[in-house]
């Protein structure tokens, strides 16, 4: 038995496979279960990340306004669900109490840590890269010091310290629509200053992910390591294909890959995946996850439109990732 080392969740979203699926991961058969026109301002919700919140749940949102630009909005629910948005986009003030708010903010990742909620997301830094915020409550949101210098997305931070520091997934890219990336690790001792960076996986030679490939949810720390979600991309004539994978991180050293799914767990396959606003898309940004019963629902992005979920179990999924497992060189290593 593989064991989720975290909190028991019993009203977490969560539907049994269907009979005769012999795939690792399922989806809810209520997807998407958002989308368009959420709020007045919101044209676009996806790529999303939710947490456990004083008995329900909170997140924090991708929405595309009707500007194009996208922008972080809050979210509440009892059921992980079915979400209401806030209209209003969220107001950051830096530690001083001054306005500090970002031309653009995408793809967020939301962490529980010290008993704090971390958000990282894609800011606009003279190009993008990650920026860092904290709140206690979902009202009142501090932004801190931009993790990295232009160009760099996909900032996953890990729900606790390791070795004493704190540790963050990143893909460093360019300006645009990123032709190549690999998934890197940095650490930090207050959240400030980050550095001993090193390479933790690069996207190979496997076609699903042969393009490139980027953190995708918080990393759940279980007995046998921790289990990272992720997106990997494969060019076509037609543009980017994301897909979904899964690796398993050393849980002192997260730098090494102890399995990685040699095979996509998903791919876009239905309607609301393969065709609307940017088609096959795919993109993983949240996980809640019960350490009862080892379920896990994955939140993520379809066809940049509207948010699904899929489930999977923490025993399936780790028994399929090693007898699939397919590591490239230097992922077992620590790669500097
Ligand atoms: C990436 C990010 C994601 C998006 C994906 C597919 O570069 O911008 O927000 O979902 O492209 O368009």
């Amino acid at each position: 038995m593989v064991k989720i080392i975290g909190r028991e969740l019993p009203n977490m979203p969560w539907e049994d496979a269907p009979a005769g699926c012999t795939d690792v991961m399922w989806r809810h058969s209520g997807n998407p279960i958002m989308g368009w026109n959420e709020t007045h301002s919101c044209a676009r919700v996806y790529n999303s990340a939710v947490i456990p919140y004083k008995g329900g749940f909170k997140g924090i949102f991708r929405a595309d306004h009707k500007d194009g630009i996208p922008r972080l909005h809050v979210g509440s629910s009892l059921d992980g669900l079915k979400w209401e948005i806030e209209d209003k986009v969220i107001e950051w003030r830096d530690e001083q109490g001054r306005e500090y708010n970002p031309g653009y903010a995408y793809d967020p990742r939301l962490v529980e840590l010290d008993a704090k909620y971390y958000i990282v997301w894609c800011t606009d830094f003279g190009g993008p890269t990650l920026g860092l915020g904290v709140t206690e409550d979902f009202e009142h949101f501090t932004r801190l010091e931009n993790v990295f210098i232009p160009f760099n997305r996909n900032g996953v931070l890990f729900p606790r310290k390791i070795n004493g520091k704190y540790m963050m997934l990143s893909r460093p890219s360019d300006s645009g629509h990123t032709p190549f990336g690999d998934i890197f690790i940095s650490e930090s001792p207050d959240l400030t200053y980050w550095g001993r960076h090193r390479r933790v996986m690069t996207s190979g030679d496997t076609w699903w992910q042969g393009k490139k490939i980027g953190a995708g949810a918080v990393p759940i720390e279980t007995s046998e390591g921790w289990l990272l979600f992720y997106h990997g991309v494969n060019g076509t004539c037609n543009g980017f294909v994301y897909s979904i994978g899964a690796a398993l991180l050393d849980l002192d050293n997260p730098a090494k890959v102890l399995y990685r799914t040699r095979d996509y767990l998903m791919t876009p396959q239905m309607p609301y995946e393969v065709s609307v606003f940017v088609p096959n898309v795919t993109f993983p940004c949240a996980t809640l996850q019960d350490a009862a019963t080892g379920r896990i629902a994955v939140y993520y992005g379809a066809a940049d439109t509207c948010l699904g979920v899929a489930y999977t179990d923490v025993d399936r999924l780790v028994k399929y990732m090693k007898d699939n497992s397919y590591l490239l060189a230097t992922d077992d290593e620590e790669f500097r």
